[in-house]
């Protein structure tokens, strides 16, 4: 099987790569969201909310609202991507093989996506509390080359992972397929799909994938700034259809990101917090 999708996650490499730094975003925290207006406190808390007004009537909300916690929990959540003394956050080792890849017992979580999805954006987005954590983004599609390791204290791990698709490095598949199957502290995989362009082929092979892993997985719509609210809703309705109709392990919920503008960011920390045990949900009566 590992060989068969070999030449499909693989595509060639023609362009050298290179490295950005983010600053600190203001809307980082969600107590300084907090003090924008309601529309948009909104959009940055539930960006499906913002969606739903253009949903025809006729389609069920439910599976897009699965996981819609309290504004507390999510204040909470946020407390744990805030590096101290007692609670550090920073990048640990990285990783070209599963032999390389460090023994931790923590619950992890990883990233997967095609080449420029958004993985490494998204994690330097998450740990936008602690900008000393360096995860490096690029333009270039195939910037990530390794499986990287972030701890977060004692709670859990991030794992950014290198794209597949256009420029993935040559031994991905070696690399990331024996660690997503065998990875024993591994309790969500999060999979990200560009919002802009919508499901890709190589999308599928990695969706096929994650089902045969049989273990947990999320879908992520990344971008979600890049696109029009009809473009955005005919791509996830296609997820929701995927979803529905030909999976067993993902979760109904796609989660819809921006890690531009900072759109549904705290959702998923608390996501993150939640699937890996670091809190308990105080208020789930949404
Ligand atoms: N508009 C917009 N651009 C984004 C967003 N997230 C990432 N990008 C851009 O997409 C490009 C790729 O981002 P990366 O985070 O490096 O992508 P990646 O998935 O880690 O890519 P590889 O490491 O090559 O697999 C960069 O130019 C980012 O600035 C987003 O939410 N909105
Ligand atoms: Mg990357």
């Amino acid at each position: 099987m590992f060989c068969l999708r070999r030449c499909l996650w693989l595509q060639p490499r023609t362009q050298v790569c290179s490295v950005s730094r983010q600053r600190v975003h203001k809307l980082a925290s969600l107590q300084e969201a907090k003090a924008l207006s309601p529309k948009k406190v909104r959009s940055l808390l539930y960006p499906f909310k913002e969606l739903e007004q253009y949903l025809d009537r006729s389609i069920d909300r439910t599976p897009f609202q699965l996981f819609h916690p309290s504004l507390e929990d999510m204040v909470r959540a946020e407390k744990l991507f805030c590096s101290s003394p007692s609670h550090k956050i920073d990048y640990y080792t990285s990783a070209e093989r599963l032999d390389h890849v460090p023994a931790l017992t923590q619950p992890e979580v990883c990233f997967i996506g095609r080449s420029n999805v958004g993985k490494s954006s998204l994690i330097k987005c998450l740990f936008s509390l602690t900008p000393e954590v360096e995860v490096r983004v690029s333009k270039t599609p195939g910037h990530t080359k390794k499986m990287n390791f972030f701890k977060v204290g004692k709670a859990f791990t991030i794992v950014d992972m290198p794209g597949y698709g256009y420029r993935a490095p040559s031994d991905f598949v070696d690399m990331v397929e024996p660690y997503l199957y065998t990875r024993k502290n591994l309790v969500r995989t999060f999979l990200l799909v560009d919002g802009s362009v919508g499901l890709q082929k190589a999308d599928m092979i990695a969706l096929e994938m994650c089902e045969e892993m049989r273990r947990p997985y999320v879908l992520v719509v990344t971008k979600i700034d890049k696109c029009g609210h009809g473009t955005l809703l005919t791509n996830l309705m296609k997820l929701h259809d995927l979803v529905k109709t030909e999976t067993t392990s993902c979760f109904p919920q796609p989660f819809l990101v921006s890690s531009l503008h900072f759109w549904g960011i705290y959702l998923l920390r608390c996501f993150i917090t939640h699937v890996t045990g670091s809190i308990t949900l105080k208020d789930t009566s949404h």
